[in-house]
């Protein structure tokens, strides 16, 4: 069992700091005002106590809703650091959050914030690949789960986990029936709490990166520069303690968490209410009965609960969202047509919202212009938030030209945790963070985001990184070789498509794509990750130096999509499925990269 000073020491070695000079600016600009999250939630509490902080509908109707003032949650805060203190784990240990969206989440967070243990972010789709990931890359002490969640049992999950990493002292689950794991219910007791606390400039919790790479990297972001950038988005989505916020995504993913979120709502005194399942049969009774003012969604959802309004009022109901007076909208593009309903089909105010876990968020203003509001997907929330347009020789662009976003500021992370490597490619030599988003600066300082730079897939809100999936597949005994790339999707923007190669001993009896994607589910990832498509090529496509022309990959299954569904002429006009994509002229071999001499 590692000390905590031992702890403490690891997560500083991971760490890259902002430069002293930077974080001198920052505070004398009243950004970092050396708050803490433990110490946020105490003066919330001594100023709101008696006003509710966290409506949890459960699952069976009004009755099983409870209601945690912000006195109640501090108390609770204070009982699971003392709890957890008291089982081991200790300041600067990492500890695996894996929880759906129920109250537990903020009382074992906020726990765990106070003696200064670190929450690693997993998502509930995550499955054994990611999380033994996060165990086994953060030395994770801890690991708090849900027991079972959408037909998916947890515990076990956690059983195995525990089994192959070692570090992991202490399995917490959420539920009745622990297992052979312990009840978190069973932890929170009385108990002394040590006087000092973490600083503010201490790393808060590790945060997932969608990424592009192999595996998930970590974000590690301090108390000082996300309690910055829950100050400014509160501000910013006119937050106050009168809001009512409705948490549809994952409360743990960087946007309903932070932009401005659940803790920017805590942090402005309002209410948090979680939403159980993000659809509108489950989501509009609640904004009714909770009288909900603000939410946060993907575009896929944001299209669904226009849809779902629209249908109500055609059919003369009334979807009950007279209270929602901010919608935000992020994570992936939303398209201008879909941005134009929103006002008059849902009766609010659209926020597009453009951030990453990594810092930088951008949001329309509140009181922009209704054409800036549907066209571009905000700016940044800080004065000094640098942001440049850059070419591929990171020389700058002009305002209206598209080119690589690159970022530094109060709140953007300076690395990744624990990788020297990663932070070379990701990092300027000055400390700007490269997004991989390709956008452009309209005269107004705002930004339109028009593509991606990154080998990832925008699912909809979900990152894939293409090289994930493509080596997953390569584990499979008949693939010689994979590309990964997106295809459009009128209802995601995105999905994946796999493009495979078949080894030659393979091709008498080639595997069919659904083999394929269940290889790849069974090997333990989130679902979403899985293929959507597969193709079989003979060869890939090459670019000038001998790499996958990814490029041409996309415009292949594009092209392909659009001509299964074009009706033929003369046919009958609806395609009632998609015939097999006309595969990518074959090269004969990839020629040799050129010798630098
Ligand atoms: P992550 O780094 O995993 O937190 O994901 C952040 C990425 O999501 C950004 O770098 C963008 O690629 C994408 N993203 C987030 N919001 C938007 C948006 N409103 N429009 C387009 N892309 C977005
Ligand atoms: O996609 C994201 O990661 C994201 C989107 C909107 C985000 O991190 C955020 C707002 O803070």
């Amino acid at each position: 069992m590692s000390r905590p000073q031992d702890s403490v020491d690891e997560v500083l070695a991971g760490f890259t700091p902002y430069p002293a000079e930077f974080a001198e600016r920052y505070r004398a600009a009243g950004y970092w005002r050396g708050e803490t999250f433990g110490r946020m939630l105490r003066e919330r509490a001594a100023a709101h106590g008696e006003r509710i902080a966290i409506v949890d509908p459960g699952g069976a109707g009004p009755e099983g809703t409870r209601r945690w003032t912000y006195a109640e949650l501090d108390r609770r805060a204070d009982r699971m650091a003392a709890g957890l203190l008291a089982r081991g784990i200790g300041r600067g240990d990492r500890v695996v959050v894996q929880l759906p969206n129920v109250a537990e989440f903020f009382e074992v967070v906020f726990g765990l914030f106070r003696i200064g243990a670190l929450p690693v972010f997993a998502l509930p789709a995550h499955r054994h690949t990611e999380v033994g990931h996060f165990c086994s890359f953060t030395g994770a002490a801890g690991y708090v789960v849900p027991a079972v969640e959408g037909g998916f049992d947890y515990r076990e999950l956690a059983s195995r986990v525990r089994a192959e990493n070692p570090s992991l002292r202490l399995v917490l689950v959420a539920g009745e029936d622990a297992g052979e794991h312990v009840r978190l219910a069973d932890v929170p007791v009385d108990g002394a709490l040590p006087e000092t606390g973490p600083e503010p400039g201490d790393v808060a919790f590790l945060q997932l990166s969608g990424g592009s790479t192999g595996v998930p990297k970590l974000i590690p972001r301090t108390h000082d520069d996300y309690i910055y950038s829950l100050r400014g988005s509160v501000g910013i989505c006119g937050q106050d303690e009168r809001s009512v916020y409705l948490c549809v995504l994952p409360a743990a993913h960087n946007f309903p968490l932070s932009s401005p979120g659940s803790l920017g709502t805590l942090y402005a005194g309002g209410r948090v209410v979680l939403c159980p399942q993000p659809g509108p049969e489950t989501a509009f009774p609640l904004i009714e009965r909770e009288g909900v003012t603000i939410t946060g969604l993907v575009p896929p959802l944001a299209l669904l609960w226009l849809e779902a309004a629209e249908r109500r009022r055609a059919a003369g109901g009334d979807p009950g969202l007279a209270s929602l007076e901010v919608l935000l909208v992020g994570g992936a593009k939303f398209s201008e047509e879909a941005a134009r309903r929103v006002r008059p089909v849902l009766g609010c105010t659209l926020q597009q919202v453009f951030g990453m876990a990594e810092g930088l968020v951008n949001y329309t203003r509140l009181d922009d212009p209704e054409e800036v509001i549907v066209t571009t997907q905000g700016r940044p929330i800080s004065p000094d938030d640098e942001v440049r347009v850059v070419d591929d020789q990171d020389g700058d662009l002009p305002d209206g030209t598209t080119g690589h976003l690159l970022t530094r500021g109060p709140y953007t992370i300076r690395g990744y945790w624990n990788a020297p490597g990663h932070n070379a490619d990701s990092f300027t030599a000055d400390g700007f963070y490269r997004t991989g988003d390709l956008v452009r600066r309209t005269p107004t300082g705002h930004l339109v985001v028009e593509g991606r730079a990154k080998d990832q897939i925008n699912r909809g809100g979900e990152k894939v990184a293409a090289e994930e999936i493509e080596n997953h597949l390569l584990a499979h005994p008949a693939v010689h070789d994979a590309a990964v790339v997106s295809m459009p999707d009128p209802y995601l923007g995105e999905r994946t498509c796999a493009y495979v190669v078949l080894r030659d001993e393979a091709r008498q009896a080639p595997p069919k794509s659904v083999e394929l994607k269940r290889f790849v589910r069974g090997r333990g990832l989130a679902d979403y990750k899985v293929p959507d498509r597969v193709e079989f090529v003979d060869a890939f496509p090459a670019t000038g130096i001998g790499k996958v022309s990814k490029k041409d990959l996309r415009a292949a299954i594009a092209a392909g999509l659009a001509a299964a569904a074009a009706p033929a002429a003369g046919s009958a006009p609806s395609a009632p499925s998609v015939p097999s994509v006309p595969s990518v002229p074959s090269v004969p071999s990839v020629p040799p990269i050129p010798s630098q001499s």
